[in-house]
């Protein structure tokens, strides 16, 4: 990469933002390409450009992976069933994906993140978060280094990145959100809370729409009610997921920006449209989960002995049952096969449920030893949990 027009690591006076660093906070960024796979293709086919376009198949089975701010008025969204999409917008554009090029675009971008921190902990093809409390710039703006980094991912990759800059993880994924496309929002210390007891509770990261139909029913709209709600409380409705609640309504985030964190399993899940209660659709969502998720095994080379299949009911409760072999899954037949045993083992299930996932995991080369469990910020230390 051709040297970026930062300036040079400086011992200058205090920036605004020493304040930040002196209180123990951490100053991160999370960017996230607009529309992605959806604006690659527009990108590359100008005849694309100002269009709905949707990445997917549009055969009767195919899903839409990505679709354009254009499709995207007419309610066309990823996950969808394309049958759907293509109702919803009967101009809908289809185009396969083409991995390997989105592939390309985020390692260039990637390479971008890396000229300012070493601290990038990528969460997908288009998604990362950057701890630039000590940047390599000396630049010492958190807000500015987003600046230049949508700046130079626009010059270098002909596209669009949106990016949120906040003192932790959660909030700074929220702020990325907001401005979204071809936007930057930035929560300061002190703002976190405030913006959280205004947002819907359904652009919480984990809270899909029918959690939040659920919180919906217990009065709970906003995170200002969210916050309302003791800890006892949460636990009861929301097993597993009340402590991250607890702490997401006040705006805190414990976990650190975790760099070259080691891959431990491959996998995808789909949330349904709708609750799948029958076993025929279970077993035919199970084929489509099935062809997704090799794929991703595929390109990404991974090997692994494990296959765990996981449901999660409309209860919340998550059902899980895996199955290990004594040498890596050869190929799709043998994955599918090992999938397909799972499922027939939980059914009939007692309720509908609203996501399947597959993971293959016990990853050749890989250590086999628990992640170390995220150290608390120094100065969020002294909260509750
Ligand atoms: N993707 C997918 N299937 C999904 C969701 C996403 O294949 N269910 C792929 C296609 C997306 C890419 O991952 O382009 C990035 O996902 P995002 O959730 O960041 O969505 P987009 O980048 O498409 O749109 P946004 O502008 O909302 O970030
Ligand atoms: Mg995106």
């Amino acid at each position: 990469m051709t040297p970026m027009s930062a300036p040079p690591p400086s011992t200058s006076s205090a920036t605004p933002d020493d304040e930040e660093t002196a209180s123990g906070l951490r100053k991160v960024i999370h960017i996230d390409m607009d529309a992605f796979f959806a604006s690659v293709e527009q990108r590359d086919n100008p005849a694309l450009r100002g269009r709905p376009v949707a990445v997917g198949g549009s055969s009767a089975r195919g899903v839409v992976a990505a679709a354009s701010y254009e499709a995207r008025v007419f309610g066309v969204r990823s996950a969808m069933p394309s049958v759907r999409a293509a109702r919803l917008c009967p101009e809908l554009i289809f185009c396969p994906p083409r991995f390997e090029v989105y592939k390309a675009v985020s390692q260039q971008i990637r390479a971008i993140f890396l000229h300012f921190t070493p601290h990038v902990e990528p969460l997908s093809l288009d998604e990362a978060y950057l701890d630039v409390t000590d940047d390599l710039r000396g630049i010492g703006s958190a807000t500015r280094i987003a600046e230049l980094i949508r700046a130079r991912i626009k010059a270098d990759t002909g596209l669009t990145a949106s990016a949120g800059v906040s003192y932790n993880k959660f909030l700074a994924k929220l702020a990325s959100d907001q401005n979204k496309p071809d936007g930057l929002c930035v929560i300061r210390p002190g703002e976190g809370a405030a913006f959280v007891a205004a947002l819907p509770v359904s652009r919480f990261h984990g809270v899909g729409p029918r959690g939040a139909e659920k919180m919906a029913a217990l009065g709970i709209a906003t995170g200002a009610d969210l916050v309302q709600r003791d800890l006892a409380f949460l636990r009861v409705h929301f097993g597993s997921q009340a402590d991250y609640l607890y702490r997401a309504a006040r705006g805190i985030d414990l976990r650190r920006v975790r760099a070259n964190r080691p891959r431990k399993s491959v996998g995808g899940e789909r949330t349904f449209e709708r609750d799948i209660g029958s076993g025929p659709a279970l077993r035919e969502m199970l084929e489509r989960i099935i062809t997704l998720v090799w794929e991703r095994i595929e390109r990404s080379g991974a090997k692994g002995r494990t296959v765990t299949l996981k449901l999660k009911d409309t209860d919340f409760r998550t059902i899980t049952r895996a199955r290990s072999f004594p040498a890596a899954v050869p190929d799709e037949a043998a994955f599918a096969a090992a999938a397909r045993a799972l499922l027939g083992g939980v059914l009939p299930l007692q309720q509908p449920v609203r996501l399947m996932g597959l993971t293959l995991s016990a990853l050749e080369g890989e250590g086999g030893a628990p992640l170390a469990p995220a150290a608390a910020e120094p100065g969020q230390a002294s909260l509750p949990f």
